[in-house]
């Protein structure tokens, strides 16, 4: 069986940054204008008051202070309060749509970083938490645009999308299929957020990353690291739901009903989490006669700083130092699939040959992801 090696990693971060006291400066002004608009209602007990948010409240409880964002003239708009189509954001054939945009700047990136030119890459894979459009697919498009070979395709996987997709492409490559691989993980999670809603306003940015694969013999960068082992399990909840999808339409009045938007049961999600994550490491490691000791750093999906630092707390039996499983989420917040990749783009650069980590992310559905990784050059 081949080896696969990760050999290059690229970002593009959205030029619209949101600090939490400029989100919640908004969000407030739209409460004091709902509720005065709805005064008679909400003293007649018809209707609850909406309550102001608090950027001291977000960074405490989810450690994020500012993300970036697709848009923000739609999302600062107190009668709109959701993301606007950037202006041409669909595309045509000769430009690309809004989503491949971004995905072509984080794989360009990425392309340097391997030293590779995009004619090397023979398989493409785009996965996200959220597609713009379904068909053309947007792989095709990228694919197009960049001048990649062979195939692409899509494929959606909510916060587990990245980590999804690079399972794919280690398997596309370890079956023969393929000899060099392109994952993109273009996030506009922000699209799908509903602005009005103080539970969850604050919660995502948007990213694109993308991962460079390559089937280890044919690999000449300086920065390798093979992919050890791969795992990947689900199990179905609807602790995080959104009923936004091709059928929308068929509903009547579906366009701001509130469960067409991204919906949580947070604290839910935060007790699930933990035992689900920490056995599904646990069971990887030791199929590969591993323990938690022996990575040198964990590359956890960013979700939520108390959640990340429980995880990686119990894992490791004690309190992570700072770079045992570093966190992104103060400048990006949730990156929905990107944020396991984003931590290890940013972080990786310090360790040397020999050293082992682990990638892995949780996502909506529920799913788990995880690739442990070994630096080799
Ligand atoms: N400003 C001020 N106050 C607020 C605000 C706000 N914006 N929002 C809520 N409050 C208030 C509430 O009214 C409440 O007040 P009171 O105590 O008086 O009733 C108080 O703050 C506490 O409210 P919550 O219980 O809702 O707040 P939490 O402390 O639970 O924090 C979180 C909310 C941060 C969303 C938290 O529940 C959380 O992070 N949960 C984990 C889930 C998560 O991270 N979701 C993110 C997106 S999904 C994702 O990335 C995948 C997750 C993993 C899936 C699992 C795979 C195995």
């Amino acid at each position: 069986m081949v080896d696969v090696v990760i050999s290059g990693t690229g970002l593009y971060v959205p030029p619209h940054k949101i600090t939490n006291e400029e989100l919640v400066e908004t969000f407030n002004a739209f409460v004091d204008k709902f509720n005065a608009e709805n005064k008679a209602d909400i003293d007649a007990g018809i209707i609850p008051a909406k309550q102001h948010s608090s950027a001291a409240f977000i960074e405490k409880a989810s450690g994020i202070k500012a993300r970036h964002l697709v848009d923000v003239e739609g999302v600062m708009d107190l009668d709109r309060m959701m993301s606007k189509m950037p202006e041409g954001g669909h595309g045509t054939d000769e430009e690309p749509c809004f989503q491949a945009k971004m995905a072509i700047e984080a794989a360009k990136a990425a392309l340097e970083n391997a030293g590779l030119q995009a004619e090397d890459i023979d398989h493409l894979v785009c996965s996200a938490a959220l597609l713009q459009r379904y068909f053309p697919a947007i792989g095709i498009e990228v694919q197009h645009h960049l001048g990649t070979k062979g195939s692409a395709m899509d494929m959606v996987m909510a916060c587990s999308s990245a980590t999804y997709g690079l399972i794919a492409g280690v398997n596309a490559i370890k079956s023969g299929a393929a000899d060099r691989v392109l994952m993109i993980n273009p996030e506009i999670f922000s699209t799908v957020i509903d602005f009005r809603n103080r539970d969850s306003h604050f919660i995502f940015g948007d990213i694109a990353v993308a991962v460079v694969l390559e089937r280890a013999d044919l690999a000449k960068g300086n920065n390798l690291w093979k992919v050890t082992n791969t795992k990947a399990e689900t199990k179905f909840s609807s602790n995080i739901r959104s009923h936004y999808g091709p059928m929308t339409r068929l509903d009547d009045n579906s366009m701001f009903r509130e469960d067409m938007f991204f919906m949580q049961e947070g604290r839910k999600v935060f007790r699930e989490l933990l035992p689900l994550v920490t056995d599904f490491i646990w069971a990887q490691l030791e199929s590969q006669h591993l323990e938690v000791k022996d990575l040198s750093r964990m590359w956890l999906h960013q979700a939520n700083i108390n959640m990340n630092m429980f995880a990686a707390k119990k894992l490791l039996g004690r309190e992570p130092e700072a770079l045992e499983a570093p966190t992104v989420l103060d400048e990006y917040g949730n990156t929905a699939g990107a944020g396991s990749i984003v931590a290890f783009h940013k972080y990786h650069d310090d360790l040397k040959v020999g050293d082992k980590g682990l990638i892995c992310s949780f996502g909506a559905g529920y799913s788990i992801g995880s690739l442990l990784v070994e630096k080799v050059k």
